[in-house]
């Protein structure tokens, strides 16, 4: 069976208090047992959620596939393994958009991740501009494709993919279930041409883009979605438990 698992990409937002607060109420609160649940905090806050978290893991929101050295602002794989994260989202469209970065680079990232026993949560997703040009399976099939070029198949079986179409990040305009669903069934298959079967059968890949509680059951009661990469929602502590509910 495929990992179930609710992400929270908390984004550039919170404060310290902000964390305490969160981890608190997620502390108290019970889930369902299949359902990993990660939150994603501001890095300078990694450390002091993963010393509160209890019921919940603790991601990054990026790393840089550098062992050390001149990369002033960076954060290396090891680094926040040694901090205690056990996932990292990497090529989130905010990062491909905002910050320049491209396939190879976050293939790079992905291997640093894995070489550090870091599940990456690999972002993808095509823009309104793809999608209406028709051309939408072939940029995500890219960035797939590149994203896992750098791994050998036992590596590939350890990451994680995460679809969000960039139209529905923050926009309130979720993919409908059967959008999501048709390009979720199009990444397991590539990843089977690419890894072989039982990867593919067995990778959990999630769904992001303005998931919340109202529509979070419906996309997650599809074949191929393996619950969500949510960011706006993980913000209000009610809302994300509803949504890692959806998820069970
Ligand atoms: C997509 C998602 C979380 P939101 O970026 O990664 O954000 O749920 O706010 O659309």
């Amino acid at each position: 069976m495929r990992d179930l698992i609710v992400a929270g990409n908390w984004k550039m937002n919170g404060s310290q208090q902000f964390v305490g607060e969160m981890l608190l109420a997620l502390n108290k609160a019970s889930f369902s047992e299949p359902v990993n649940a990660v939150v994603f905090p501001p890095s300078v806050y990694l450390h002091e959620a993963i010393q509160q978290a209890k019921a919940v893991k603790v991601g990054a929101q990026n790393l840089f596939y550098e062992k050390s050295g001149a990369f002033t602002g960076e954060l290396s794989a090891s680094m926040i393994s040694d901090v205690g994260c056990e996932y990292v989202i990497l090529g989130h469209s905010e990062r491909r958009a905002i910050f320049g970065e491209d396939d190879l680079l976050v293939a790079k990232k992905v291997v640093a991740a894995l070489e550090n026993h870091i599940t990456p949560i690999l972002c993808v997703g095509e823009t309104l501009e793809d999608r209406d040009g028709g051309k939408y399976a072939d940029v995500i099939a890219t960035q797939v494709k590149v994203g896992l070029s750098l791994l050998s198949t036992e590596q590939t079986s350890n990451v994680v993919i995460a679809y969000e179409p960039v139209w529905a990040i923050g926009t309130g305009q979720t993919a409908s279930p059967l959008q999501a669903q048709e390009v979720h069934e199009l990444i397991r298959n590539l990843v089977a041409e690419l890894a072989g079967i039982e990867v593919s059968h067995n990778m959990s890949i999630l769904y992001g883009g303005s998931v919340n509680a109202a529509n979070a059951q419906e996309l997650f009661s599809q074949p191929d979605i393996d619950g969500g990469l949510v960011g706006g929602a993980s913000l209000k502590v009610d809302e994300f438990l509803a949504i890692c509910s959806a998820a069970a």
